[in-house]
């Protein structure tokens, strides 16, 4: 989870440093080619290489200086075999492999259908392996059926596919924070997600909520539900009540969800709850947007870990179950952190890290 190589400037000297926000022109130019090859191997369903291109992504955006020259890949951990579309870029100012994906066309279609809210890559490919090549394609298709999460996506597509600004999730948090003290006035309340890493801008807004009492978490989440509902906000939700059993280890695979209580929200956001106004397209003039929005409900001795493991960003989390796993024979992820069988309790972030015997890592520097 920590970079450790030559920094080009200094003479053999060995720096040392954590993702961190710090991005350039450059440095995200190289990122965002890797990126689209990492998405293509995703779409292929092909784990190695699109695991590979993340990592190389996040070791770019990690560093920082600009990499200019070849000679700045030198000593780069991950890069390997990857840094051609870099060179190619540095070489001729474009990757010709990039290109070529992105003028592929199931890659196109694939990412066209994937950014509809509820469509995956697996009905992506089914729908491209139909012919379909466009959302006109797929919304006349006869026997196409959408489920109420697509239907959803595609009815409010301009503004989910929209960033969410800064200032929109601050008033979203208002807007849960309300609703939430009004069932429990001594709830607990974090932003976490990409929010919580500093980001300016996200996909939705990550929220969790929890009681001090603990078994009370189960059943908040459908009570805010309803005072959202109340208050006019709730435009689509899909709920899930906890499965969450202490008794369980936590499990091996990165992306199996976690079991506590949660629910896939989409909301009504006013223009006039919004410091400096919707970010939305000139021509609306509805005056309000909708918004995802996460809400996940563990419970207080399981806190901890659920923030961590929800402020992401996904690639930290992934390294930090490896370290986790690899460096101390340990298993963590969004549940708790065991040692053999033994659960390992934690208040707060910091008692995780120095369970794990690392230097606590703060939300920014834990981006890439
Ligand atoms: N997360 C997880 N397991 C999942 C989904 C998410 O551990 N199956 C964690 C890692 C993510 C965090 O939760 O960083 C929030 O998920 P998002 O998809 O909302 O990602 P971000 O908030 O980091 O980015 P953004 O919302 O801007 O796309
Ligand atoms: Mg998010």
């Amino acid at each position: 989870i920590q970079v450790c190589v030559s920094h080009p400037g200094s003479h053999g000297g060995s720096t040392r440093w954590h993702y961190e926000p710090i991005r350039t022109h450059m440095s995200d130019r190289h990122a965002d080619a890797l990126e689209v090859l990492a998405e293509y191997y995703e779409f292929k369903e092909i784990e190695g290489p699109c695991l590979a291109f993340r990592r190389a992504t996040s070791v770019l955006k990690s560093l920082p200086f600009v990499v200019q020259c070849l000679r700045d890949l030198r000593d780069l951990p991950c890069l390997g075999e990857h840094t051609k579309a870099i060179m190619e870029i540095l070489e001729y100012g474009r990757s010709f492999e990039v290109e070529q994906t992105l003028s592929d066309e199931r890659y196109q279609t694939l990412k066209l259908f994937t950014s509809v809210f509820g469509v995956g890559p697996k009905t992506a490919d089914k729908w491209y392996r139909q012919g379909l090549r466009s959302f006109s394609d797929v919304l006349t298709e006869p026997g196409i059926h959408l489920n109420r999460m697509q239907q959803t996506g595609f009815l409010h597509y301009g503004d989910i596919s929209r960033a969410v600004s800064k200032a929109e999730a601050r008033a979203l948090g208002s807007i849960i924070d309300e609703a939430v003290r009004a069932i429990t006035p001594d709830a607990i309340i974090a932003l976490t997600g990409g929010f919580r890493r500093g980001k300016e801008f996200g996909h939705d807004v990550d929220f969790l909520v929890t009681t001090p009492e603990l078994g009370r978490e189960r059943s908040l989440l459908p009570d805010v539900i309803d005072e959202l509902k109340k208050k006019g906000f709730l435009l689509y939700c899909d709920y899930h009540a906890s499965t969450f059993d202490m008794a369980r280890l936590p499990s091996f695979s990165f992306e199996a969800m976690d079991h506590f209580a949660k629910c896939f929200l989409i909301l009504r956001l006013e223009e006039g709850k919004v410091e400096g106004g919707l970010n939305s397209s000139e021509k609306d003039s509805r005056g309000w947007r909708a918004v995802r929005v996460d809400l996940v409900s563990p419970p207080l001795d399981r806190y901890a870990y659920a923030l961590l493991g929800w402020t992401g960003s996904r690639m930290f989390e992934r390294d930090l179950r490896r370290f986790a796993r690899l460096e101390r024979r340990m298993l963590l992820d969004n549940h708790g952190l065991y040692d053999k069988t033994k659960f390992l309790a934690a208040t707060t972030e910091k008692d995780i890290f120095a369970h794990l015997g690392l230097e606590y890592i703060e939300p920014w520097q834990r981006n890439a």
